[in-house]
This record gives structure tokens, C-alpha cells and sequence, in this order.
């Protein structure tokens, strides 16, 4: 694969010809009918490791996901990306899973494979990391932590952690916490960041006081329109005039009461990693809502323009743009409610399965920022058909639903689970990552792993 000049995702789109030459190395002279037809889909099965069972209904351009992975990996980056490794860079980070896959490192930023994300709670160590400037010193003083709450309220305040806990009825709800980018590396061309597969999320129980409450205590004034969030991570320049990050969301997002001001995540005090002491998280919307190291809210009388919120940042084209092309400013609007997603959890992509095994039960998440879950389909059969997956209940509003199902696999060779889900609104999860925007956010393809029988 050395030799691609682009991503396989975009030698595709331009020419699927030569794409199969360059992939294949077949001759460019026979049309890709004649290819699948032909020694084309022995060359493509030779490379996914066995007979593509239905291979008629594979849709002609397609990279079969065994091999997307791969590629992708070793395929040079079209735009810059944040310290862009070659093949995946496991972390090395205490207390975490050594499977998680580093995207950055200045800021670090690590993902979680979907493999990894298949307990009913998402284990602390599993849990996606995410940081726009410095990490922290872990506080010394955990109880003495302190928040300031100020702007357009009517009683600014600055309470301690210990205060917040006494003064505040605290809840615990399980709550999908999800990267504004997460799936960005499945657009093309390919967008600006880091290039989050669906690892980007994950679903912890956590635990804390509602911001609702908080913010009812010392009175939300009229003139309040959206809230800033501050936190205590320098920025990466070391500069301490300068923000790492400080977004915000509309009052009335801010008053949802599933908001929590966190200090504990799966039943333990939050790690400074994740935030701790003390960290807002804001369930539904891009995760750069939920802020770290929590310092401060000020309440706003106008839509809030600090580190995060301005340009094409967290922000997502209103009408459809040229892929790839200049951005109008104009064009732009803040991203509230994250897409509907769904994820293979098991098998992993790549499994092999023993010879003749006609079946295997799959378990998945899905979830749909502010909406609900309606349904998650599965195809084995590049979409020809679909079967229903069981849902399980949720606990609580915001949590993932995980789901289960049982597919057949006729005979021994390759084959792509898709999975794809439906949210309340009736909306499903595109082929293809779409509403292309500079920095890749909203993207939410099904997701498919490839699975070899025999
Ligand atoms: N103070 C602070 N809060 C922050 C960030 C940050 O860089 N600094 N990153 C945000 C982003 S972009 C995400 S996706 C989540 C990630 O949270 P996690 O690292 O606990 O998974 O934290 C958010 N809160
Ligand atoms: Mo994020």
C-alpha cells in the first residue's frame, strides 16, 4: 500500500478503476463488472483471506472493511493531522487499557476500539481520552476545589467541592459522553483533526450535583443567554493568558437536568485525567461541552465566543458544501445534539471463526445525542437484507442502548457485518460519512467489521 498517494477512500471516489489497479494490482482496461466477475474477485478475495460469500451483492467502489482498516492506516494523510502515526499507537498511560489507540500526542488524545467498548458500562480504563491543551497536576486539595459561578446571575457564588456536595442532592445517571469528532475519519476527503473512528465515546455511571439546581441557587437572570465554561488546563503553548478550550451551551441545554457537575465516575472519585475533581458533563452534545478541571461558568448575555467556538470549530456546514472546498464562515452553525451511531462491540472487526460455523451473536451500542434509539439493524449481506436487533432498556435518559442479535453465515468464507441505527426521528445512519465540513464533524456511516468463517 506504500505507494498511494491518497487515501483509498479517495482514490475510490475519484477513479474506481485505477483504485482497483492500485489496491488490486489488476489492469486498468477491465471495467470493475468485469473485475468481480472475473480473476478481479479471486485477487480480492486472495486479499481479504477468503471467498466473499455475497460477493453479488457487494456494491461496486466498495473497500471491503478487512482491508478500509489497514489501508487507512498506512495510507498518507491528505490534510495535516495532529501527530499522524504509522499503523495504530497503542497507550501507554497509568491505569489505562494498554488497547486503547493514541491519536495524538500533543495534546493527548486516545481512542477506545469498538471491540473495547462492549461491558454494559464503560470500565474507567477503557474510557477515551480527549484533551485540547495541558493535563493537569492532580489537585492535592480535593475537597478545597473550587468553583465560581458569576456573570448573569443573581447571587455569584464560589463554593468548594465539599460545599457543592452538601449543599446539592447529588445523581447518578449512566451517560454517553461522546467526542464532537468522533467519526471523523470516515470523510473524505479527509477532514482536519484527529481521526477518530467511532472510539471517540464511551458510557460511564456518573455522579454529581445537577447543574440545573446549581444554577437555580443563585438565580438564573433574564438577560442570560448561554453559559462559558473555564477550566484549569493550560493551554499547550504554556501561555496562561491563553484558553486550551472554553465552550458553552444555550441556557436552556443548561438547564436539562441529566447535567451533572461530576465528581465521581463508575462509583470513584473522578481521575484527574478524566476531569477531576470536578468536571461538568453535558450529556447529548459534543463532548467539548462537558469541561474538565471545572473552574468556572459565567452566564452570558450572548452566545458565547471563547477557544472552541468560533470559525469552523465545533461547527457544522447549513448547507451542503463542496467536499474538500473553502469554507464560508457564514455557512456555519454551532453543532448541538451529536448524529445516531451504532457500534459492533463483538465479534471484533477482523475475527476469524472456526470452519463451518453457521451463525455468531453479535452485541452492539447505539445511541442519538438528544434523541432517543428507535431500532438497530444488522446485514451480513451488504445491505441486500436486514435483521432487527434486540434492544435493551435504557436506565436513564442519555445512556447508550446496548443491543444483541444472532446472524447466520451460510458457508465458510468472508464476510461484513453492517450495523445501522435509527433514532426517534426516523433518521438512520448514512453508507457514507456526509454534510462533509472542514473539520469532520457529524460523521456517523453504519459500521461495518469484517468477520472470516473457516
Ligand atoms: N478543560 C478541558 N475540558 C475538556 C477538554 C479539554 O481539553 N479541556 N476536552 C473536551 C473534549 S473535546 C472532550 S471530547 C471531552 C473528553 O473527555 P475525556 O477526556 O474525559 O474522555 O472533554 C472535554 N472537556
Ligand atoms: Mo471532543
Amino acid at each position: 500500500m506504500g505507494k498511494t498517494e491518497r487515501s483509498p477512500e479517495e482514490l475510490y471516489q475519484g477513479d474506481p478503476e485505477r483504485a482497483d489497479a492500485v489496491i488490486f494490482g489488476r489492469r486498468t482496461d477491465v471495467s470493475r463488472r468485469g473485475f468481480l466477475g472475473g480473476g478481479g474477485l479471486a485477487a480480492m478475495s486472495a486479499a481479504v483471506g477468503g471467498p466473499i460469500v455475497f460477493a453479488a451483492g457487494m456494491p461496486g467502489g466498495l473497500i471491503p472493511a478487512a482491508f478500509a482498516q489497514e489501508a487507512k492506516k498506512d495510507a498518507p494523510a491528505a490534510a495535516p493531522a495532529p501527530a499522524a502515526p504509522k499503523g495504530p499507537q497503542f497507550l501507554n498511560f497509568p491505569g489505562k487499557d494498554a488497547g486503547l489507540v493514541v491519536l495524538g500526542d500533543k495534546p493527548l488524545v486516545a481512542e477506545t476500539p469498538e471491540h473495547l467498548l462492549n461491558d454494559d458500562t464503560t470500565p474507567v480504563p477503557k474510557f477515551f481520552i480527549r484533551n485540547n491543551g495541558q493535563i493537569p497536576e492532580p489537585a492535592k486539595d480535593v475537597d478545597g476545589w473550587k468553583l465560581t459561578i458569576d456573570g448573569e446571575v443573581n447571587k455569584p457564588i464560589e463554593i468548594t467541592l465539599a460545599d457543592l456536595k452538601k449543599r446539592f442532592a447529588a445523581k447518578t445517571y449512566r451517560m454517553v459522553l461522546e467526542c464532537g469528532g468522533n467519526g471523523r475519519s470516515f470523510f473524505t476527503p479527509q477532514a482536519r483533526g484527529n481521526q477518530w473512528t467511532n472510539g471517540g465515546a464511551g458510557c460511564a455511571e456518573w455522579t454529581g450535583a445537577p447543574l440545573a439546581d446549581v444554577l437555580k441557587a443563585v438565580g438564573v437572570k433574564s438577560s442570560a443567554v448561554y453559559t462559558a465554561n473555564y477550566g484549569m488546563d493550560l493551554h499547550l503553548s504554556g501561555d496562561p493568558k491563553r484558553q486550551a478550550l472554553s465552550r458553552g451551551v444555550p441556557i436552556a441545554k443548561a438547564m436539562d437536568q441529566h447535567n451533572l457537575l461530576v465528581w465521581a465516575m463508575n462509583g470513584k472519585p473522578l481521575e484527574n485525567i478524566h476531569g477531576g475533581p470536578l468536571r461538568l458533563l453535558i450529556p447529548g452534545w459534543p463532548g467539548s461541552t462537558s469541561h474538565k478541571w471545572l473552574s468556572k461558568i459565567t452566564l452570558r448575555d450572548r452566545v458565547h465566543d471563547g477557544q472552541g467556538m468560533m470559525g469552523t470549530s465545533y461547527r457544522v456546514a447549513i448547507k451542503p458544501m463542496v467536499p474538500g472546498g473553502k469554507a464560508d464562515d457564514a455557512n456555519f452553525k454551532i453543532m448541538e445534539s451529536m448524529p445516531v451511531r451504532s457500534i459492533v462491540t463483538s465479534p471484533a472487526n477482523g475475527t476469524k471463526l472456526a470452519a463451518g460455523t453457521k451463525e455468531v451473536k453479535l452485541r452492539g451500542a447505539a445511541w442519538a445525542g438528544d434523541l432517543e434509539v428507535r431500532r438497530v439493524d444488522v446485514s451480513t449481506d451488504f445491505g441486500a437484507t436486514w435483521t432487527q436487533a434486540a434492544l435493551v432498556p435504557a436506565k436513564n435518559r442519555y445512556d447508550w442502548r446496548r443491543w444483541t442479535a444472532t446472524v447466520r453465515l451460510p458457508s465458510d468464507g468472508y464476510y461484513e457485518i453492517w450495523s445501522r441505527a435509527t433514532d426517534s426521528k426516523g433518521k438512520a445512519q448514512p453508507h457514507t460519512a456526509g454534510n462533509w465540513n472542514p473539520q469532520g464533524y457529524g460523521g456517523n456511516p453504519m459500521h461495518r467489521i469484517a468477520v472470516l468463517v473457516g
